[in-house]
């Protein structure tokens, strides 16, 4: 048999280059992830991390011809896609009996906050129910009894909202500010509950904010480093952004995702708080990112929008990942400023070679 085979613990830290030597007996013996939200930036992050570690990986896929699974198909063809919906049980079940999963990572969501005030009750169906759907799917396909199944949620930083300490710990109590918040303190709470109540390995990585060249367009660090790119190359004139002085606990996915697969491989489930311990501005985030381009008169280019401004504000996250750090031997590798020129430096050769794009096709 190859050497390739990855396996819980000990030995799954192997690196995989040989996915296409693989025989049907050797996959039968490769650990198998399912993970919710694989198209998204974390879900990304994952896949790669779980593949370059022998993993069989599949991702859930929502909806008829997801435009997204293109880019899936394309970038990381390792990913088996089954097709199931965070507010459907009978299709989790259906996709897990399929897999027979070691180990299910849940990060789909509805993750924007700024959405999750329009849209309130699909916000706590999907981010929240969604949560209790896969803690059932989970215990009807792995058993009442020594379920085999480890589950990982993630959890976030938005559940302390109003802060009641800082730095934040597992410890902080909770005071979400947003229906996205709100949800996410559901799905964090019901994850306990299913444990101690059922005896399941199920754990919640309770995230602060993580970010990178993959992230969406919609949230505020790479609304900013793309248009500071794009400022820089003459394609836009100015920025519209909401509150310049909340503050957040800012790392990089790519090491996140270490922390969650770090998680289900303890001997006892348990909740970890997963952040950097510095805490920046989101003007910190403007002047830094205009700086990377070489613009020092940032203020010239933005504008603010009260339309950006939500309805209840997060004012300062700062978490405390101690436990993450003593107890998993997790570190995080990227920081703030170095995260800032990786997706300044990411967003200057994308819109570069769009704009190139677009002269050559007329
Ligand atoms: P957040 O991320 O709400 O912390 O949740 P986001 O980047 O959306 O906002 C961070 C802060 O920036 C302020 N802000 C703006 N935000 C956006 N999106 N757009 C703007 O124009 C703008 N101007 C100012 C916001 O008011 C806020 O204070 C993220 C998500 O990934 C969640 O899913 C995740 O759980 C948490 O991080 C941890």
């Amino acid at each position: 048999m190859s050497d390739c085979t990855g396996g819980r613990a000990s030995d799954a830290d192997r690196r995989v280059d040989c996915w296409a030597s693989f025989t049907n007996y050797e996959r039968a013996l490769m650990p198998r992830a399912f993970v919710t939200g694989i198209t998204g930036q974390d879900g990304q992050h994952l896949a790669e991390l779980l593949h370059s570690k022998g993993y069989e990986v599949f991702g859930m896929v929502k909806g008829q011809n997801n435009p997204r699974m293109h880019m899936m198909r394309d970038e990381f063809p390792y990913v088996e896609p089954v097709p199931g919906d965070l507010a459907d049980l009978p299709s989790l079940v259906k996709a897990l009996d399929m897999v027979q999963p070691d180990e299910v990572y849940n990060l789909g969501a509805i993750s924007f906050v700024a959405l999750s005030f329009n849209q309130a009750e699909l916000t706590a169906n999907i981010t929240g129910l969604g949560v209790l759907r896969m803690l059932e799917a989970v215990r009807m396909v792995g058993g009442a009894e020594n379920n085999p199944i480890r589950m990982y949620q993630a959890s976030s930083s938005e559940m302390f909202g109003k802060v009641r300490e800082t730095p934040q710990t597992e410890m902080t109590p909770f005071h979400p500010r947003s229906p996205y918040g709100c949800a996410k303190v559901f799905g964090h709470d019901i994850v306990v509950n299913y444990r101690e109540s059922y005896g399941m390995y199920a754990c919640s990585g309770i995230l602060f904010n993580h970010e990178g060249p993959r992230r969406g367009m919609e949230f505020v660090t790479r609304k900013v480093t793309n248009a500071a790119a794009r400022i820089k190359l003459g394609l836009q004139n100015e920025v519209v952004l909401g509150n310049l002085d909340s503050k957040r606990d800012w790392g990089y996915a790519g090491d996140y995702v270490k922390a969650m697969w770090l998680m289900l491989q303890q001997d006892e489930p348990d909740d970890y708080v997963v952040a950097t311990g510095v805490t920046h501005t989101i003007e910190d985030l403007v002047r830094m990112s205009f700086a990377e381009v070489g613009i020092d008169n940032w203020q010239d280019y933005v504008r603010q929008d009260p339309k950006y401004f939500r309805p209840a504000e997060v004012d300062l996250l700062i978490g405390d990942s101690t436990k993450a750090r003593t107890k998993l031997g997790w570190e995080p590798e990227v920081d703030f400023a170095q995260l800032i020129k990786m997706m300044v430096a990411n967003d200057l050769e994308l819109e570069a070679a769009r704009h190139r794009q677009r002269q050559i096709s007329g």
